[in-house]
């Protein structure tokens, strides 16, 4: 019998307070629950309990007036929430007993949560370990970003060809959000700035629109602490007033429309993963969450200190890429403007404010805006950024007097063609620190793109390697492996993952090796029985499951895989009994939906699959299959159960890559280019416990630079060539022979731009010696326990302690 109405007394059972939220909270009587009556009672126990610790350590934070960190971010790829907080509050065993007791498994309750898919690939997923990490770390820091209604589109596949479905994830609620009534704030757009009378007096923004920003917040819960993070999403809402005038004059339809124009800014993910979308709606997107997230971030400064002269020592906020970059315009605006500093004075504190993370170098994912849309849409923040700029463009003429063309790639402002402006620059400039997210792809910044601003300043520029959160791909994913791992070296690698170095001595022990495939073997069942349900297609588990999952991007290099899996196939109708190690090569991943190219390969790779797996001479010898909708909760599932993690960028082109070091932490070995993260990888797990090859980037560099031709590696490769002749001729699309004509014609004649023909022949050569080490599983195991020993500096944790201590100056908690 209960002691309490308290439907979280700390006594109860987790079963009998469950039984109890079902009844009070759910509406439904417990013995007549369904899965989603479950998971909404047991996710509503955990967030009481988070909750709990969350007022705590706020109170904390407050009454100790804690330096924090703010990070800011389009995107947030959380996944589910119920697995991770359970977890965290070490609930996990009294919870499946719980809904055991309702006979269901855990398993299946949790599946029925949608995955909370706010990002759209690399830098979304980085953010929601990196919450994960601060709240672990013990970092007093809040996440913020947009509270989309729909997410990252849901992909199915038809007749080869993504199909791109919306996804509603808030359609029936969340047990997870914390929405804020009170906490609002108007963010304005357009109009135009009242010039001042005199020199000294503030410029007045004369707004054309306001939308009001209202705050929803998810608890992010730290592992082996009581301390949490906070994530602070923010919906956009029309003011009060707007639909009150509309309605009241009787025309609903007009009253909705014009709601309509104001709420939209937090409907949709922009889907378009590097390429800048050159829209309206995103400028307005950006502005929008950046505007309130600084506005909350002064309030809550002011709240505590009473002045803002103090607000640099105690606010760090970072900017998740470029796409908050105008808070760097915004903070000198609220300032200046709202808060009375002068132009120096509110210059100073935003240098000192902020710093910033970029995570792609391709020039063509540098978001510009047109100044004449700035000028439109955010004419104060125009202003401030011409200003910056001139101030700015004075100090570099000092150290180069006439050199003018330092100047103008210095400018914020891109002067050729339609004036545009620089997010990236205004970033740099606005910061005290600014990185990269691997050696190799910081050193590029500078040595690059960035190489002006690293001539100006040195010092400003840095590496902050990227890492994952163990807890959600290794604990959470993984329990086979966690349990192993927990019998030879304890529990506290969960938050010191350097102590994974353990598993070397390991290494060599016969009984572990076999416990580790033992372990393996589960996981690939479990990815083969995904497989089935979501391809239809039946693999053998005992394959080599050789696994590329990532957005489908041409520098990723998709397109060389397969023809790796064409040129596999021909050889194994050549030579059938050669002695083949049976392989199941997986992808999965989302295209842009406009990005013609991406949506090609995935239709290739499904025709190829087509031919392959029904074609009776291959049997299991090679399997290929394409798992529709990748997304955190399915990585879940594939990271275990590989083998062979792809990891095949152009050399220069993948910034970090972390996909790569969530295969590697599961024990896969890497075959891959010197690239990103890979370059780190391998000199953890060492040389000889990781598959590299292919040209590296002063190669490509220097193949580009000389004229690069494609066509002659063609001619000089018979096997290359009858591959890539096969695809051209309709081998795969015999229903529409030229259907990958343009693809191949990009290689021959486009330039092939990302060196696939270049990379063709050591890559195969390479997957030779990959079948050859399969075949001694001793071998192979020994080689991917060295992969799990050496991932401890792989943990975001590690990440995080290093942008604590280096960049934002912000001190754990106890
Ligand atoms: C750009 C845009 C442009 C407008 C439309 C939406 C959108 C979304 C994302 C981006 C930039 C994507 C950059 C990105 O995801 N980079 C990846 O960051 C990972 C984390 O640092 C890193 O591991 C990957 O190598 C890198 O590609």
């Amino acid at each position: 019998m209960p002691t309490t109405n308290n439907p979280n007394h700390a006594s109860d059972s987790l079963a009998a307070r469950v039984e109890r939220h079902l009844l009070h909270n759910v509406g439904v009587a417990p013995a007549d629950a369904g899965t989603v009556d479950l998971m909404s009672a047991v996710s509503q126990v955990a967030r009481a309990e988070l909750s709990r610790r969350w007022v705590a350590g706020d109170s904390a934070d407050r009454a100790a007036k804690a330096r924090r960190v703010y990070y800011l971010s389009m995107e947030f790829l959380i996944g589910r929430s119920l697995g991770n907080a359970l977890a965290a509050l070490g609930l996990d065993s009294a919870a499946a007993g719980s809904v055991g007791d309702h006979a269901r498994t855990l398993e299946d309750i949790q599946a029925c949560e949608p995955d909370a898919a706010l990002g759209n690939g690399g830098l979304g997923r980085l953010a929601a370990c990196f919450l994960d990490s601060m709240a672990s770390v013990g970092l007093p820091s809040f996440g913020y970003g947009i509270r989309y209604e729909f997410g990252m589109f849901a992909q199915s596949i038809s007749g080869g060809r993504q199909i791109e479905h919306p996804d509603p994830w808030l359609e029936d609620g969340t047990p997870w959000e914390f929405p804020r009534p009170g906490v609002h704030y108007p963010v304005r757009f357009g109009g135009w700035v009242e010039r001042a009378e005199s020199p000294d007096a503030v410029p007045v923004w004369r707004h054309a629109g306001e939308v009001s920003a209202k705050a929803y917040d998810h608890v992010i819960p730290g592992h082996g602490t009581e301390r949490v993070s906070t994530l602070r999403l923010w919906k956009a809402a029309a003011p009060a007033h707007i639909d009150l005038h509309a309605f009241n004059s009787g025309d609903y339809a007009r009253a909705a429309e014009f709601k309509n124009q104001f709420e939209n800014i937090s409907w949709v993910l922009y889907p378009n993963d590097s390429t800048p979308a050159g829209r309206e709606l995103r400028l307005r997107q950006e502005y929008f969450f950046t505007s309130a997230s600084i506005q909350d971030i002064l309030a809550r400064h002011l709240a505590e200190h009473g002045t803002l002269a103090n607000l640099s020592d105690k606010v760090a906020i970072h900017l998740n890429d470029t796409h908050p970059a105008i808070g760097v315009a915004e903070l000198v605006r609220l300032l200046v403007d709202e808060h009375g500093f002068t132009w120096a004075a509110a210059w100073a504190m935003t240098q000192k404010t902020f710093s910033y993370t970029n995570h792609t170098l391709m020039p063509e994912a540098l978001e510009t805006w047109p100044v004449a849309l700035m000028q439109q849409v955010l004419p104060r923040h125009l202003e401030i950024i011409f200003r910056i700029n001139h101030e700015f463009l004075v100090q570099a003429q000092a150290l180069r007097p006439g050199d003018m063309e330092f100047q103008r790639r210095l400018s914020l402002i891109d002067e050729g063609g339609e004036r545009r402006v620089r997010m990236a620059n205004l970033s740099i400039v606005g910061s005290h620190k600014v990185n990269g997210v691997s050696k190799l792809h910081s050193d590029l910044l500078v040595e690059t793109i960035f190489s002006d601003f690293a001539a100006l300043w040195p010092d400003r520029f840095t590496n902050m390697t990227n890492g994952v959160t163990p807890r959600r791909w290794l604990t959470q994913a993984n329990p086979g492996l966690t349990q192993l791992i927990d019998s030879r070296l304890g529990t506290a690698w969960r938050r010191d993952l350097d102590l994974l170095r353990g598993l070397v001595a390991q290494a060599d022990d016969p009984a572990f090796r076999a416990e580790f495939r033992a372990v393996k073997a589960h996981n690939k069942h479990r990815l083969a029985a995904l497989i089935h349900k979501t391809t239809g297609v039946t693999v053998n588990p005992t394959s080599l499951f050789d696994v590329q999952v990532k957005r489908i991007h041409e520098y990723k290099r998709q397109l060389l895989n397969l023809l790796h899996v064409v040129t596999r196939y021909r050889a194994i109708l050549a030579q059938p009994n050669a002695g083949w190690v049976p392989r199941v090569v997986v992808f999965a991943g989302k295209a842009a939906s406009s990005y013609t190219t991406a949506k090609n390969i995935i239709r290739l790779i499904h025709d190829v699959g087509q031919v392959i797996n029904h074609d009776a001479r291959i049997g299991d010898k090679l399997k290929l299959v394409f798992i529709p909708n990748y997304g955190v909760s399915v990585a879940e599932t594939i990271m275990p159960g590989a083998d062979l993690s792809e990891q095949i960028s152009t050399a220069g082109t993948e910034a970090s890559g972390t996909g790569n070091m969530k295969l590697a932490l599961n024990g896969a070995l890497t075959i891959g280019t010197d690239d990103g993260a890979n370059i780190e990888i391998r000199q953890n797990v060492g040389d000889d416990n990781i598959f590299i090859f292919g040209k590296k980037t002063p190669e490509v560099a220097a193949i580009r630079a000389a004229g690069y031709q494609p066509m002659r590696i063609y001619e000089g490769n018979p096997q290359l060539k009858a591959v890539l002749d096969s695809i051209a001729a309709g081998a795969f699309s015999p229903d529409e022979p030229a259907r990958y004509r343009p693809l191949i014609d990009s290689l021959l004649w486009g330039g092939d731009h990302y060196l696939l023909l270049a990379d063709y022949e050591d890559y195969v050569a390479t997957q030779a010696k990959v079948d050859a080490l399969y075949r001694d599983q001793e071998a192979w195991s020994r080689k991917a326990i060295a992969n799990v020993a050496g991932m401890g500096p792989f943990s975001a944790d590690r990440t995080i302690r290093e942008y604590a201590a280096q960049i934002w100056h912000v001190a754990p908690q106890a």
